[in-house]
């Protein structure tokens, strides 16, 4: 007879176990185990990994992750599957894009790779960094369990150090994409639920002290002349050293005994604006670390009905985007981005909002070097479960992340935290406690959140509007609402006190061989929804910017008609990321028009 482990052994129990997961989803990997990464060599583990798809959970309940590698004739109990042989795909992935069955596969997914260390240094610190895993990921080395994270699309460490043995390891991460009541966003969403790893894994070496995390801004308060850094330091160094070569700064920052400091730092950068986008190099140096960052210093705030950059009041010609591509999903390159970008450049726009969740961490940097101007939002959209407290901490901890990861990049200007919610007590104290987190992080920037419309009364109207900087107002007038008349009305009643961005409006366009001529779905009257619009709200003072719905075709379940064939059609530029509709000229000419009786204002591109 074949000798039996444990882990056979307690296979009955497996089986009956619906508890198996608790252990596992410890959320310990988490804002708090981020490492600043800007500047520091990266190993990639990019590349073919083992892959395979587990409905049942079969994988948790066995502990797959306890099996060592071993030649299939060797093993002495059956197994169900071994991480160590067969299919393999590529991360970065969605495995929707890969293959035809797991086109709509919602649960868990094993990814196994082999990581090869030459040697294990005792004084050095080792961490796995995953740039996005839709949704839960937990992560295991050599059998052991490291951490789980919640959160489809924004970065998270773990920790290495001590379980890495020199030669070969192995990794594997277990990723669920299941849409459950309590996530953020939850289970209904007019966006595709892709699955998988699908922005980079990487591995990092650090000394035993390490920089967690570096903030540096221009001081808000209207000098121009005063740069702020904020570090975290993990380790026993005592300070800090921050350089800005060009500006002449060489600055010693004191840690406290948690290793925290502050500095606030004379000088007078050249500012950065979409017309100039200047970076500056910052490198930060702590007890043998180091790390650098390009950073642009301008100041963003909201006066009265206005939104100013540098002083100046702007006026925002965006356009909507999510991370979608007909053949990679939810995976992106700098190619797409800068065509992205490109595209938007075409729009005459100096704005994009990033919706409805945190994109590659690139986007922002490229727009930093290219000068747009960035919204970010967290998924809080439609229904969440705002009176669960689990459900609070999965969406502030999203936040965190993404202000942690994102808060050096000059383009940011509003931190969302929330699409089209329900106004409900339970949801204003949940959203209120994210505009302060996002405040307590990084008093430097507005807020904002797509807000309500009250139709019984034509207003704009959310309890929420007292709690942010900026009104976003999603309306579709000559679309969901039929009577466009009540766009006017809504522009009269309204006196919001405070600046209000149109986050979305516009129409579906079905266009090629599947379009209609006329009516509904057809790109002539999107068009003319788009001169509408325009022509309704240029008279509006108060709205000081729109970001209309959206720059390209995109993928979701919701969209069934002949006409959708599973894509939302609002796009300006249909799915192929090439074919611009004609209502795209409608908006160029009238941001051209914008940016030109603004003449030399802060809005230029
Ligand atoms: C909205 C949502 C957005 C949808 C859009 C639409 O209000 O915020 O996520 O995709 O409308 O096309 O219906």
């Amino acid at each position: 007879m074949l000798e039996r482990s444990t882990l056979a052994e307690n296979a009955l129990q497996a089986l009956h176990d619906e508890d198996y997961d608790v252990p596992f989803n410890t959320q310990s990997l988490n804002h708090s185990t981020m490492i600043f990464t800007g500047g520091r060599p990266a190993r990639s583990l990019a590349g073919e990994w083992n892959f395979c798809v587990d409905l049942l959970d079969t994988g948790l309940r066995q502990k797959w992750f306890a099996m060592r590698p071993e030649p299939a004739e060797e093993r002495v109990e059956p197994w169900d599957y071994d991480p160590y042989q067969g299919e393999t795909v590529p991360v970065p992935s969605c495995w929707q894009m890969l293959k035809e069955k797991w086109y709509f596969f919602e649960g868990s997914a094993w990814y196994t790779r082999a990581l090869d260390m030459e040697e294990i240094a005792a004084d050095r610190r080792y961490f796995l960094r995953v740039g996005a895993a839709q949704y839960d990921c937990k992560v295991f080395l050599n059998g052991v369990f490291l951490g789980n994270h919640y959160g489809g699309s924004t970065p998270f460490c773990a920790e290495l150090t001590g379980h890495l043995e020199p030669g070969r390891n192995w990794l594997m991460l277990v990723v669920n994409n299941t849409r459950t009541l309590d996530r953020v966003p939850m289970r209904n969403t007019d966006w595709f639920n892709y699955g998988g790893i699908y922005r980079e894994v990487e591995l990092f070496e650090t000394p035993a002290t390490v920089i967690r995390d570096l903030f540096v801004h221009l001081v808000p308060d209207g000098s121009y002349a005063r740069i702020r850094a904020e570090v975290a330091v993990d380790g026993d160094a005592r300070d800090a050293v921050l350089r800005l070569p060009a500006l002449g700064v060489e600055a010693v920052v004191p840690l406290d005994a948690d290793g925290r400091g502050e500095i606030v730092i004379d000088a007078q950068p050249d500012l950065w604006s979409p017309e100039t986008p200047v970076l500056h190099d910052v490198e930060l140096t702590a007890g043998g670390d180091r790390v650098a960052d390009r950073v642009g210093f301008r100041q963003i705030e909201r006066v009265g009905d206005e939104i100013r950059l540098n002083g100046r009041p702007l006026f925002l010609r965006g356009i909507s985007v999510h991370e979608d591509d007909r053949k990679a999903g939810k995976v992106t390159d700098e190619a797409d981005l800068r065509r992205r970008f490109a595209h938007a450049r075409d729009l005459n726009c100096n704005y994009l909002r990033l919706a409805h969740y945190p994109h590659h961490e690139l986007a922002a940097k490229l727009a930093d070097e290219l000068g747009f101007l960035l919204w970010e939002e967290i998924p809080v959209y439609w229904a969440i479960a705002f009176d669960n407290p689990a459900t609070y901490r999965d969406a502030e901890n999203q936040l965190c992340e993404l202000i942690k990861r994102d808060r050096n990049r000059a383009s940011v200007i509003i931190w969302s935290v929330g699409n089209e919610n329900p106004d409900t007590d339970a949801r204003l104290s949940f959203m209120r406690r994210l505009v302060e987190t996002a405040k307590r992080l990084d008093p430097t920037r507005l807020t904002s959140a797509a807000c309500l419309i009250n139709h019984a009364r034509n207003r704009i109207e959310d309890r929420l509007a007292e709690h942010i900087d900026v009104i976003g107002i999603n309306e579709y007038y000559g679309w969901y609402e039929e009577n466009f008349e009540d766009l006017a009305e809504i522009g009269r009643n309204s006196d919001p006190g405070k600046p209000v961005v149109i986050s979305e409006t516009g129409a579906d366009g079905a266009i090629g061989d599947g379009g209609p001529r006329r009516g509904l779905f057809s790109e002539d009257y999107m068009t003319k929804v788009y001169e509408r619009q325009i022509e309704t709200l240029r008279p509006l003072s108060y709205v000081k910017g729109m970001s209309p719905w959206i720059l390209y075709d995109f993928r979701v379940e919701r969209r069934q008609n002949v006409f959708q064939g599973g894509f939302n059609r609002k796009g300006l530029i249909a799915a192929d990321k090439a074919t611009k509709k004609t209502a795209f000229a409608v908006l160029a000419n009238y941001y051209a028009e914008r940016r030109d009786s603004e003449g030399g204002g802060g809005t230029q591109t």
